[in-house]
């Protein structure tokens, strides 16, 4: 065969840009962040995504980086770097779409980082002693305070015959959350979660130990990516199998983010997301004669009249108030600690200055 002239190369440059476009979509880029950077920026400093926090060093993917560069300060699993190559300490964190944050456990109330960039999360509960309404409530809160779209999966369905009961009390927690039924282990259950977990999509799976979280993982995966065990039958509870946050890209091109399980599980900052968690009473409340109204013993109060008559659930209307309390607690608590931080910082700053004097 005789070549006219050398190949057009056009084509083959083509086939590269959408070969790299393909595979950073599979990592969850999208036009959020393309917005956020010029064009010298992706070949000088690439995108990669953080897959897994570790105490020391963050593991992060792009196209042809695979690699674990030294930690950066308040860094979350799913965040976009644009990774400075000969000095990753100075990588650029890119402005997050969403982040899932919670207080975390213990006596220290500081925030916790979950999860960024996830568009939606799937909250898993099984059809056993684990299902709480009130933790499931929580979640979504938490949820729908980030923008994020929440689901609910119940799992362990094949193991109980009364699902519907679970499925109902679970459907009536808010009209704008999806609840599906899945055998986490049964390939169905990918069907199932498909809608959600399209090309570009980030989710990630929240819930107690032992509940299916990482057998869903594997599901979507189609191979066993990550160990799961078998939970303790006298009280269901996991073994918290699972110990850190990882980001996995399973082929459809879809980044799964599987969690250890949470203890406690407490809000802050949620106001609005307690809000459209529990929208019709916080509509309700709108009529109260007072603004300030606690529902407990006012003249007047719309949820009190509602409850009187047999409107509202009063025990649905007291997880409500707790949650909102607790939030107000919390969120006082953080922002009190963080303006004592601020002003030592202030104080070690001017400090500073004055030494260079
Ligand atoms: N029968 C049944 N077992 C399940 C289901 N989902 C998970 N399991 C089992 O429950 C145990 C704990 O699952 P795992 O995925 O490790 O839970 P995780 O702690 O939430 O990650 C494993 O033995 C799973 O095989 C389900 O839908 N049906
Ligand atoms: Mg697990
Ligand atoms: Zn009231």
């Amino acid at each position: 065969m005789v070549h006219d002239g050398p190949e057009p190369k056009s084509q083959n440059n083509q086939h590269d840009i959408l070969d790299v476009d393909v595979r950073l979509k599979s990592l969850g880029w999208n036009q959020y962040f393309i917005d956020q950077v010029v064009s010298t920026d992706l070949r000088e400093t690439p995108p990669v995504r953080i897959m897994q926090v570790h105490r020391s060093n963050l593991h992060v993917v792009g196209v042809n980086v695979d690699i674990k560069i030294p930690s950066l300060y308040e860094v979350a699993v799913g965040d976009w770097l644009l990774l400075n190559q000969g000095d990753p300490r100075s990588s650029k964190i890119l402005k997050r779409r969403s982040l899932l944050k919670r207080r975390a456990a213990g006596h220290d109330r500081k925030e916790q980082l979950i999860a960024a960039n996830l568009d939606t999360a799937f909250i898993v509960s099984s059809c056993n002693s684990d299902f709480n309404l009130a933790r499931l409530e929580r979640y979504i809160a938490m949820i729908n305070e980030a923008e994020i779209t929440p689901v609910i999966i119940l799992t362990k369905f094949d193991l109980n015959s009364d699902l519907t009961n679970f499925s109902q009390l679970a459907s009536k927690i808010s009209e704008r959350v999806a609840v599906i039924n899945v055998d986490a282990r049964s390939s169905s259950a990918k069907e199932q979660l498909a809608p959600w977990c399209e090309l570009g999509q980030t989710v990630a799976f929240l819930g107690s130990s032992g509940v299916g979280k990482s057998t869903l993982t594997n599901t979507l995966a189609g191979n066993p990516l990550i160990n799961t065990q078998a939970v303790r039958e006298a009280d269901d509870k996991g073994r918290h199998t699972t110990t850190s946050r990882q980001l996995h890209i399973i082929p459809q091109g879809c980044a799964v983010i599987d969690t250890p399980g949470m203890r406690e599980l407490q809000l802050t900052d949620a106001a609005t997301g307690i809000k459209e968690t529990f929208a019709d009473l916080h509509e309700l409340e709108q009529s109260c004669r007072f603004n300030d109204c606690s529902h407990d013993h006012e003249p007047g109060c719309a949820i009190q009249a509602n409850i009187t008559i047999g409107l509202i659930d009063v025990i649905r209307v007291n997880r409500w108030l707790k949650l909102v309390s607790e939030d107000q607690e919390n969120t006082k608590v953080l922002a009190k600690r963080f303006s004592k931080e601020n002003a030592t910082k202030d104080k070690i700053g001017s400090g500073q200055k004055h030494k260079q004097k």
